[in-house]
């Protein structure tokens, strides 16, 4: 392998971004969930209102650093997903985290109500929405890399046989 060659294998191809270190509680998941999947990625502390010129910057790098998707998490005014679909054509799914005041209701309501033209893929609060994010990221790379598909088939199959092996919840 070349080192170019080298350096595309290792390059991450999702980003997943959140607007502060206290969500990463949420937002392990879909790092989690990629890793899984055997996607590499890179995540970064990125705030739409504490570092707005570093959230600019990562959003216009983006496609040049070879990433192909992002996924945003950010809660209460939860502007991060938005402004960064507002810098770039990658898709972006936005997480909204659930926030203390309004339980995620404020960050869900912020990320999915983006004006036509600028569209922020908006999943579920929490958990359940950063593991989505991440399976959505997989099936847009799924789209041209077998591997990916691979592993996602597997990782659905996985999960339909774990239901169908334990069927009563008293076990
Ligand atoms: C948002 O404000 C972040 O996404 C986070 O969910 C929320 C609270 O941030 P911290 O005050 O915990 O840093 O920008």
């Amino acid at each position: 392998m070349t080192s170019n060659a080298a350096d595309e294998a290792t390059a991450p191809r999702v980003g997943v971004v959140m607007g502060s270190r206290s969500d990463w509680e949420t937002m392990e998941h879909a790092s989690a969930t990629l890793t899984r999947l055997g996607i590499v990625h890179e995540v970064r502390v990125v705030s739409a209102h504490r570092t707005p010129d570093l959230l600019f910057d990562y959003a216009d790098t983006a496609i040049g650093r070879g990433i192909q998707v992002i996924i945003a998490g950010a809660g209460g005014a939860a502007h991060l997903p938005g402004m960064i679909s507002a810098k770039t054509r990658l898709p972006v799914f936005g997480v909204p985290v659930q926030s203390k005041a309004l339980n995620g209701m404020d960050s869900l309501l912020s990320i999915a109500q983006m004006p036509a033209g600028v569209p922020v893929g908006t999943l579920a609060i929490g958990r359940a929405g950063a593991i989505n994010a991440a399976l959505m990221a997989a099936s847009v790379l799924a789209l041209h890399d077998p591997a990916v598909a691979a592993a996602l088939d597997a990782f659905r199959d996985e999960q339909t046989q774990t239901v169908l092996d334990n069927p009563d919840p008293r076990k």
